[in-house]
């Protein structure tokens, strides 16, 4: 047996790591690299996603480790949520009993995969230790007057009389998942943090977001919505002014409605009078937001008059129109757009064209029949009096000012509502006083810890009596405590800064080492945490900075981001249980090792490209990682008839350039997080080693020295198998503590264009030289880690480098390319 055996050696590098603390970074270090992966969910075991997720950010920890940076890459649990409390049902246990056994099981699958993490700063945030600060962090934020409780609308189940989450709301008739029973929505009065007070620095700040992926960007700017648009004040029958809501008022003329949201205030008014328009209310109220009927509403008998025209319009109280967004009320215009289109002929309301498409537009005027469908395009003013003929934007400007609006800008974005009504969550400090109302825990007695979990259908909070009946802080009468959890998302906002103080006992974090080691520098993880999650984690950050708990203008949590793209399983469909098509990380660290699972996976495919599983690309990365292995212990058996002081000087000291141009390569390429281009660079470079020890006796010190390389650039991927070669080669330490090697990567595309020149000059070189005749050695010849450049700039170029180009290899990498 010659090769490795992964089954010894990954456990025994481990502990040598451990006990070495190589992952260790001291509290006095000053501003590390900060490393991250966003930390997993405690669902008991790690999937593909998972370990695709954190061999990047391992992989980029060691190299940056290597270069001599201090690096802080930590990994914690985000332990709270729904998943747990429905296992500790289905397993009759509790939630925290379960969620410590997967954070078990979970660590050791971590470990087995070779990731180096600081453990000593983990952190869980089901942990009293953690939440109490996500309620002394609540308490600063309500002292900054950004905490406020706000009705929002809840399933809620009858028959169990409770509220129901949304994933336990079943199917289309929305039946409660325990009982059956159908659902109803319910407004209830909720705790929120006003994130909308900090749109317009959340939305101004994406464009300084350089290192993150345009698409997160553009669909947070999308999630923020900014409408910027105009108020104007419309007399509602004897309910006097009416303030709405428009982004087009320049289609004022064409108002042939007006249209009040059930919760406005003066639909309210009106149903005090009207039973039909309180009936409409009432059952508007109850319904599903998320599915609302365009045309659903009710003429209130009233009449609004229109500014412009001095027209007498029917109001209505329509669904479409939302109480929570801009006024509340809207003037509607059938022929414009295309809700109000729907709405006016279920209604048969009259549509009336006041915008026709202008002299540059795609469409002719005479093509646009509005009868049928509304032209929702700006366009050029008709039927609006004496102002045909101007641009919807210059009339928009100017009917600001005639119509005596107001200037208004509007967000998509709402606070953030934070209660949920479960029990695995981080306690609301807050205590209901009959006399006092709302009265925060002081600051002293957090955490309010969990109490014991009982099985019960509704929330345990509510059931606990015990806890939940306190006397008042305030007056000292009786009391109760809010029995509302968290959103868990509150727990995953700050825990990055957590991790630079895990043990603090007096502070969420420490100040000065937070906005030292502050903003990450690497953040890695899923797309689907594109918008809540980031969007969160940036509103704290600017919090946290203007109330002073981070200092020196930390404004953004993290610097670069990475999503990594998905592992699709064999067949090219989503891994899931149900295709019978996943591929368990255990099974493949068993039969393969961790180093083969993890250079497979970097060399697949980009970071943030997809790719599917393959048995072959798995087989493909352990056989060279044996190959490696192999040539290394063949050299230091002897078997390698190595000289000192070849005479093949020229092959030699083309050797000797390539190691150097394989090390500048792959750095470069590991710092713009191309890890399969690194790997492809160090690949050719073995095969350059091989290659040369086949052809003659090879020079010992350039051999040698090539073999350092190449096991130096594989030890952030493979990194077990790259410490033991490194043993083999009678190294001193450890390699995870080793130099990274020199190489200094000139201005890159200038040394693409030099390499280009110089290829054709090794070719003639070699050929002439060593006289290889055989095309298929001239590969010998072609500078290895710079190849699918040389082929991009050789395609690019007029100058078609005819050397290169002519050479079989490159010309199929070309064409795959
Ligand atoms: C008149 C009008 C004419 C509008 C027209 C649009 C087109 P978007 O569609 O994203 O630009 N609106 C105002 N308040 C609303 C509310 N509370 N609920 C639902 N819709 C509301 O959003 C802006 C438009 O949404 C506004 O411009 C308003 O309709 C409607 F040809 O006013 B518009
Ligand atoms: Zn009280």
């Amino acid at each position: 047996e010659r090769g490795f055996d992964h089954t010894a050696i990954e456990p025994h590098w481990q502990e040598a790591w451990d006990d070495a603390d190589v992952f260790r970074i001291e509290d006095d270090a000053t501003d590390p690299e900060y490393v991250l992966a966003m930390f997993p969910y405690t669902s008991g075991s790690l999937h593909m996603g998972h370990v695709r997720n954190y061999t990047i950010t391992d992989a980029f920890a060691r190299f940056e480790r290597m270069r001599g940076e201090h690096v802080l890459h930590p990994m914690g649990w985000d332990s709270f949520g729904l998943p747990a409390e429905n296992a500790a049902e289905e397993r009759d246990t509790n939630p925290r009993d379960w969620t410590l056994k997967c954070i078990d099981s979970m660590k050791e699958q971590l470990t087995e995969m070779g990731f180096g993490y600081d453990w000593e700063r983990e952190i869980a945030t089901c942990e009293p230790d953690y939440y109490k600060w996500n309620q002394w962090l609540f308490k600063r934020f309500d002292d900054a007057g950004l905490v406020e409780r706000q009705g929002a609308e809840l399933n809620w189940c009858p028959s169990c009389e409770t509220v129901l989450a949304d994933e336990q709301v079943e199917g289309e008739d929305e039946l409660c998942w325990r009982c059956d029973t159908p659902i109803e929505h319910r407004e209830m009065d909720q705790w929120f943090l006003t994130i909308t007070d900090y749109a317009e620095e959340l939305l101004d700040a994406l464009d300084g977001l350089d290192g993150w992926p345009n698409n997160v960007r553009e669909m947070q700017r999308n999630w923020i919505g900014k409408q910027e648009g105009a108020s104007v004040a419309f007399e509602v029958g004897d309910y006097g002014a009416v303030d709405i809501f428009t982004t087009r008022l320049d289609t004022i003329y064409g108002a042939t409605y007006f249209s009040l949201a059930p919760g406005h205030e003066v639909a309210q008014e009106i149903a005090e009078d009207n039973d039909e328009v309180a009936e409409y209310i009432e059952i508007a109220e109850g319904a599903d937001e998320d599915d609302l009927d365009v045309t659903s509403g009710v003429f209130t008998g009233e009449y609004a008059t229109n500014p412009a025209t001095g027209e007498e319009i029917p109001v209505y109280v329509a669904d479409y129109v939302l109480t929570d967004v801009g006024t509340g009320a809207l003037y509607a215009v059938p022929a414009h757009d295309d809700r109000d289109h729907e709405f006016a002929e279920a209604h048969d309301i009259p549509i009336t064209q006041v915008v026709e498409p202008g002299p540059e537009a795609a469409v002719d005027a005479d093509e646009i029949d509005v009868q049928e469908q509304a032209y929702t395009e700006d366009g050029v003013l008709v039927d609006s009096g004496e102002y045909d003929g101007l641009h919807s934007e210059q009339a928009r400007g100017e009917f600001v000012e005639v119509f005596d609006g107001d200037h208004r800008t509007e967000y998509n974005l709402r606070d953030w509502g934070i209660s949920r009504q479960r029990y695995w969550g981080t306690p609301i400090p807050m205590i209901d006083c009959d006399d006092c109302g709302y009265v925060p825990v002081p600051d002293e007695d957090l955490p309010v810890e969990l109490p014991e979990f009982v099985h019960t259908t509704g929330n345990p909070l509510d059931a606990a009596e015990e806890w939940k009946h306190v006397d008042c802080p305030e007056c000292g009468g009786d009391a109760v405590r809010e029995t509302d959890t968290m959103d868990t998302f509150v727990d995953s906002s700050w825990y990055f800064l957590r991790y630079t103080s895990p043990d603090l006992d007096d502070a969420p974090f420490d100040t000065e080492r937070a906005t030292d080691w502050m903003p990450v520098d690497q953040y890695v993880g899923g797309i689907e945490h594109a918008v809540m999650h980031l969007l969160y984690a940036r509103f704290f950050t600017k919090v946290l900075d203007d109330i002073d708990l981070l200092s020196g203008g930390v404004r953004e949590p993290f610097t670069n981001l990475t999503n990594q793209g998905m592992v699709l399983g064999a067949d090219g469909n989503k891994m899931s249980k149900s295709l019978g098509n996943g591929v368990s990380p255990q099974r493949i660290i068993e039969e393969y090792g961790a180093d083969t699972a993890r250079l497979f996976i970097m060399e697949a495919a980009q970071p943030e490209k997809e790719f599917a599983w393959s048995a072959e690309g798995v087989q493909s990365a352990h056989s060279f990682l044996q190959n490696v292995y192999e040539l290394t212990t063949d050299y230091v058996a002897g078997d390698v008839a190595a000289e000192s002081g070849s005479e093949d000087a020229a092959i030699a000291a083309y050797v000797a350039r390539e190691i150097d141009a394989t090390a500048a390569a792959a750095t470069t390429e590991y710092e713009q997080f191309r890890f399969n281009h690194a790997l492809q660079a160090v690949r050719e470079l073995v095969s350059l080693l091989r290659r040369y020890e086949e052809a003659t006796d090879p020079d010992t010190e350039t051999f040698e020295r090539g073999l350092v390389t190449v096991t130096k650039l594989l030890a952030p991927v493979a990194p077990h198998v790259a410490e033991e070669i490194w043993q083999e080669l009678d190294n001193e330490g450890l390699l995870a503590q080793a130099d990274w090697p020199a190489g200094e990567a000139p201005a890159e595309y200038d040394l693409e264009r030099r390499l280009v020149e110089d290829t054709r000059e090794d070719v003639r070189d070699i050929v002439e030289t060593v006289g290889i005749e055989d095309p298929q050695r001239i590969t010998l010849a072609i500078a290895p880690a710079w190849k699918h450049r040389v082929v991009d700039i050789a395609r690019e170029a007029d100058n078609v480098v005819p050397a290169v180009m002519q050479n079989q290899e490159l010309q199929q990498y070309g064409e795959a390319a």
